[in-house]
């Protein structure tokens, strides 16, 4: 069929179909885009006379919508996600913190930056980036070490394998990430007989395969084996659809668990083996069992500095790991026994080889016994009562108790996200999602909007900090005009309070962290050391010139009342609150390595630079 490139590529994007236990569903909901040259006479002709196809959804930045469609992935469960269309040069490079966001976090998308002529002719073009040594160079070579696959489609006919490549790494649970297809701008608007086949419908399968027999038995033995067991459920439980396979797994041996940012959700947050989060922003109940653990099982996890507390959260000198991933990088690590397979065929079968393990009636009590008092905690810290301006803990636990199971919380980047992974009380599978991969500012609104949009029978509350909101808040337009209504609740404590305190304990005073305005040539310092004056920000007036209703909470009452006002709202709502920037939730037993000067005239940074070589002492790599 004689087609331009673009409307090859719309037609082909529009038949990709993706399986796994036997349901299909479309892998793409639809297409992004801002339009410059570079897209708009190829991909954006193609979107326009056949819009059946494929749904266009405009957007107001090209970071955001990948933003959108990283988090429309991850509510997919990776099984479907959203393509994104740029111009070239400045619309193409803002993808690049996108791309490395969802590479980052194992998330499919799929980008199509416009790029320079393929002929060369009006050598250089508008925002060509020239390269005097190099001819086959473009901003766009930016996209390939932030993307699982990258091609350039120079000629209409590399279409074709290029867009089977992009897909092939785009299904694949264990290579999954950003797949970028460059398009320059004639190539887009050239002519090719493309092949019936190649437009067909087409079905990718999901497979899950089985670690090897023999690993099996030795991971099971192991298990047996072991008094202390600790089983850290990452990101891959729950994409791989396996929380009622870890229940089950749970309750036959009574193994506890603890979860990562990705996979907190695996249990609900009351089940009596459940500990909640681990590592760096994790509870002293996980912290607790985890400095002692004998054997630690990593189902679906990165093992990330902040899971292992910057690799000291496991204590016993003689600790195990076996790890259970679909990718053999992630299953190799901390010398672990490797598992290589889905994590819920591979929960199945360690819960059918263990039918006759199961921990020490002490150890459950224990862990059980961990949970409730845990759980205390979580309630103290909901109602700590802090005046004259609340706590943000007391913000959350005003958010949760809101919030119905299945509703679900979207953070990224700031204080919130290792408060919300301790104190969030997660009720279903799905209903956290923070993006603490890349823990970028000015995910949670874009982000949100991708939830939203794969999931528009769910509520969805945006939680967000001022840094955040001032990064990029744009998508509010975007939610507003496709009807697709976000709760953002706006977090404000005029500055980077997270960065902020980690500045203070670190000895740096909370430098650079505050809006305040510069006097005498110092940012944020009167000239007799007092602090300057707050900027002038009103957050809530600007959410509410980009359409949102606007409710401005003073209390966590306010907020109360706020939130079920905003229920009874069509369309995005915007709940603005200022909180105590120096009221923050405790770290429970956990440490984070970020090296201190080592040499420095401030007293305070030298002390830490003590404290930093003492504690670094703990940190141990398994080999
Ligand atoms: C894009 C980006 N730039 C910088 C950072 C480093 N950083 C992490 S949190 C943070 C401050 C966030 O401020 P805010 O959203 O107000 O949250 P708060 O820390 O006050 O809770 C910064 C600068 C980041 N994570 N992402
Ligand atoms: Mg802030």
């Amino acid at each position: 069929m004689r087609l331009t490139t673009g409307q090859a590529l719309v037609s082909f994007l529009a038949q990709q179909y993706i399986e796994r236990d036997g349901v299909e569903h479309q892998f793409f909901g639809g297409c992004f885009g801002i339009f410059g040259h570079g897209n708009v006479a190829g991909i954006g002709e193609a979107l326009y006379e056949r819009p059946h196809l494929l749904t266009y959804y405009q957007a107001r930045n090209e970071q955001a919508m990948v933003h959108a469609a990283v988090g429309y992935a991850r509510m997919r469960n990776r099984l479907g996600t959203l393509a994104c269309t740029t111009s070239i040069g400045p619309g193409a490079t803002n993808l690049v913190t996108g791309a490395a966001l969802a590479t980052v976090n194992r998330l499919p998308v799929l980008l199509l930056p416009g790029d320079v002529f393929a002929s060369r002719r009006p050598d250089p073009v508008l925002q060509q980036l020239e390269v005097p040594w190099r001819g086959d160079v473009s901003v766009n070579d930016a996209l390939q070490p932030v993307s699982r696959y990258f091609d350039r489609i120079d000629r209409p006919e590399q279409l074709i394998p290029g867009a089977l490549s992009a897909m092939r790494v785009l299904v694949n649970q264990a290579e999954t990430g950003a797949a970028t297809l460059a398009c320059p701008q004639d190539v887009q608007a050239e002519a090719y007989d493309f092949p019936e086949e190649f437009l067909a419908r087409r079905v990718w399968h999901v497979p899950r395969p089985l670690p090897d027999a023999e690993v099996l038995t030795a991971a099971a033995r192991a298990i047996r084996e072991a008094r202390r067991p600790l089983l850290v459920a990452g990101g891959g439980v729950i994409y791989s659809a396996a929380a009622e396979a870890l229940r089950r797994f749970v309750e036959r041996t009574g193994v506890p668990v603890a979860e990562t940012q990705a996979g907190k959700g695996s249990l609900p947050y009351d089940h009596p083996a459940g500990l909640g989060a681990i590592g760096v922003t994790g509870t002293f109940a996980a912290n607790a069992i985890a400095r002692e653990a004998d054997l630690v099982i990593g189902v679906g996890t990165r093992w990330t500095d902040f899971t292992t507390a910057s690799k000291t959260a496991f204590g016993d000198p003689d600790v195990r790991y076996v790890n259970v991933n679909v990718a053999d990088f992630d299953a190799a690590k901390l010398a672990a026994l490797t598992l290589v397979g889905d994590a819920r065929a591979t929960l199945e079968r360690l819960t059918e080889l263990l039918s006759e393990y199961r921990v020490a009636d002490d150890y459950r009590e224990l862990v059980a016994r961990l949970n409730t008092e845990w759980d205390a905690e979580v309630e103290r810290l909901y109602e700590l009562g802090h005046s004259p301006l609340p706590a943000q803990s007391e913000v959350i636990g005003a958010v949760n108790g809101a919030t119905e199971p299945a509703d679900v919380v979207v953070c990224a980047a700031g204080s919130m996200p290792g408060d919300l992974h301790k104190l969030w009380r997660t009720r279903d599978s799905k209903g956290y999602h923070v993006e603490y991969g890349y823990s970028c500012m000015g995910y949670e609104i874009a982000g949100g909007l991708g939830v939203k949009m794969a999931a528009p029978e769910r509520e969805v509350y945006v939680l967000v900090g001022d840094g955040s909101y001032l990064m990029l808040s744009t998508e509010i337009v975007t939610s507003i005009q496709e009807g697709l209504k976000l709760t953002i609740v706006l977090v404000d404590n005029h500055g980077f309070n997270s960065i902020g305190a980690l500045s203070r304990s670190l000895g740096t005073d909370g430098f650079g962290t505050q809006y305040r305005y510069r006097r005498d040539g110092s940012l944020g310092v009167d000239s007799d050391g007092s602090p300057a004056p707050v900027l002038p920000v009103d957050l809530a007036a600007n959410a509410e010139s980009l359409g949102a209703r606007v409710i401005r909470c003073r209390s966590v009452a306010d907020l109360r009342a706020g939130l079920e006002e905003a229920k009874r709202e069509e369309s995005t709502v915007v709940l603005a609150i200022e909180v105590d920037r120096y009221e923050g939730v405790p770290s429970y037993e956990s440490w984070w390595d970020v090296p201190v000067a080592e040499v420095s005239s401030v007293d305070a940074v030298r002390a830490a630079r003590r404290a930093y070589e003492q504690a670094r002492e703990r940190e141990r790599t398994p080999v």
